[in-house]
């Protein structure tokens, strides 16, 4: 398991954090997802690879905010 914190735009209510959360944990149903809608901030504690969080992200139409 690994912590994995990403800036992510355009989460605006409760419903994007859902979104996030579902498709992180669909990639890994044990995963941690903790979502800040007001920061951007999602941090996983998670088995996936960074990138794997990334781009499950990414499917579901939002951007990540370079770090
Ligand atoms: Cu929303």
């Amino acid at each position: 398991m690994r912590d994995v914190e990403i800036s992510v735009e355009g989460l605006t209510c409760d419903h994007c954090e859902r979104v996030v959360r579902n498709a992180i944990m669909g990639r890994d149903k044990t995963a941690e997802v903790k979502v800040d809608v007001a920061s951007g901030r999602v941090h996983a504690r998670t088995k996936l690879e960074r990138q794997d969080v990334v781009e499950a992200i990414q499917a579901e139409g939002y951007r990540i905010r370079a770090a």
